[in-house]
């Protein structure tokens, strides 16, 4: 297969470029924190690293509590299960799967809501017609850290008795009208999996001014101990261990950094993909603070000369691993394409996005020139589209 531009036969890149290359922040700073970890030999439940983490998490956030976890995904069913939700839960289809998951996985059923084409999250006109006798609650998603209407979903939640809390895997670091992300709802769930640009190789927190909530989570996540030699909650083991704290902590030091060069790097992106027919870079909100740690372009097949599917075969070939997140959306995968089969009539924007997306690669590992040829690919096999279509058609 020749899919790289013409006249060239190796890829673009020697090594792939991918999206959610992990950053690093201080090697020396972090071994300095295992170092000390190994000298304690302490090294999980609540340790001194996992506590200094929770504090400083909760002050940057401005929130009373965090309790640290071992993914967001246990994260958001520690904060499922101890909301009460149960019955139905309205959430976005267009989601990563961990959002339905963590209701499906505790037998709620996730009630998929179509999304605004403009921000990517649930369309607000649509919540109120999803509401049933059965629904106990609404978890909107920040999706690529741009903040949901939390103000407006707070009052149907009130006006409908729900609860309501918020899935904010891609949002630490992010604000909402001046307030940070983390301070909204009931609880707010953050991931630090390794793919994010903050992370704690794998990791989550839940954050919350709930005193009797936190309290409930943390003997939860620690399978309901309240002491030593008592249970008195159904629990999981949902804990952090210390050498993730131990990244977390390090690249706390670095996080305005971090999002300095995500910032470059997405106005080098807008800059190198300026007037690109058919191809629109997702913006974030200026008066915001953003981490800009998703670079999402949405490809229009009527307008571009390529259609999103192409592009990314393109891109792949030349070692740039793009990817279509959060295609086909949560809807059409196993267990909700059989146990909801009609569920995409409801959802005409959220297949709508998720034909469309492209997420390039971005964080601290991807420099300017990295950019620049991305984009350069990009126009390239625009230009020669034909024969890019004719490569790809013969593979
Ligand atoms: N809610 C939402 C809205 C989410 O987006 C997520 C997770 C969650 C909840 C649940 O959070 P966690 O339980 O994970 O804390 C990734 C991540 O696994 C997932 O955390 C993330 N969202 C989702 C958007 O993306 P994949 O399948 O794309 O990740 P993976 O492991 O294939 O890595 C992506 C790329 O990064 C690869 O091409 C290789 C590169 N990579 C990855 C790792 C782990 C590296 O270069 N080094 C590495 O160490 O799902």
């Amino acid at each position: 297969m020749n899919t790289q531009a013409p006249g060239t036969q190796k890829p673009a890149f020697p090594e792939p470029l991918h999206v959610g290359r992990p950053n690093c922040g201080d090697r020396e700073r972090f071994l300095e924190r295992v170092s000390d970890m190994f000298d304690r030999r302490w090294f999980t439940n609540n340790g001194l690293l996992v506590q200094e983490f929770e504090k400083r998490i909760g002050e940057f956030v401005g929130v009373k509590h965090c309790i640290a976890v071992c993914n967001a995904t246990i994260g958001l069913e520690l904060a499922i299960r101890a909301a009460g939700l149960k019955g139905e839960v309205i959430i976005p289809a267009f989601t990563f799967i961990a959002t339905a998951h963590a209701l499906q996985w505790q037998e709620i059923t996730p009630v998929f809501c179509d999304i605004d084409p403009r921000t990517h999250n649930m369309d607000l006109a649509r919540v109120e017609e999803l509401i049933t006798p059965k629904t106990t609650g609404i978890i909107g998603v920040h999706m690529w850290g741009r903040p949901c209407d939390v103000g407006a979903l707070a009052e149907i939640a009130q006006r409908r008795n729900l609860k309501l809390m918020f899935d904010a895997a891609h949002a630490f670091a992010c604000s909402h009208e001046g307030k940070m992300i983390g301070g909204f709802g009931l609880a707010e769930v953050f991931s630090f999996h390794a793919t994010k640009f903050f992370h704690t190789f794998e990791g989550g927190a839940i954050v919350t001014d709930n005193d009797e909530l936190a309290a409930q989570i943390g003997l939860m996540k620690n399978f309901g101990f309240s002491g030593y030699d008592n249970v008195i909650y159904v629990g999981t083991n949902g804990k952090m261990t210390e050498v993730c704290a131990a990244m977390g902590l390090t690249l706390l030091d670095a996080v305005d950094e971090i999002i300095a060069v995500n910032r470059r790097n997405y106005e080098a992106y807008r800059e190198g993909l300026r007037g690109f027919p058919g191809v629109r870079l997702v913006e974030y909100d200026p008066k915001e603070r953003n981490n800009y740690q998703y670079i999402v372009l949405e490809v229009d097949s009527a307008r571009a000369p390529l259609n999103r599917d192409e592009l990314i075969d393109v891109l792949h070939a030349e070692n740039v691993l793009a990817r279509k997140y959060f295609w086909p959306g949560c809807h059409r995968m196993e267990p909700y394409r059989s146990l909801q089969p009609n569920a995409s009539l409801l959802l005409p924007q959220t297949e709508r996005i998720a034909d469309r997306v492209l997420v390039l690669p971005t964080g601290m590992s991807i420099t300017c020139e990295d950019i620049e040829r991305v984009c350069a690919i990009i126009r390239t096999a625009a230009e020669h589209k034909e024969e890019v279509r004719n490569a790809l058609r013969g593979r």
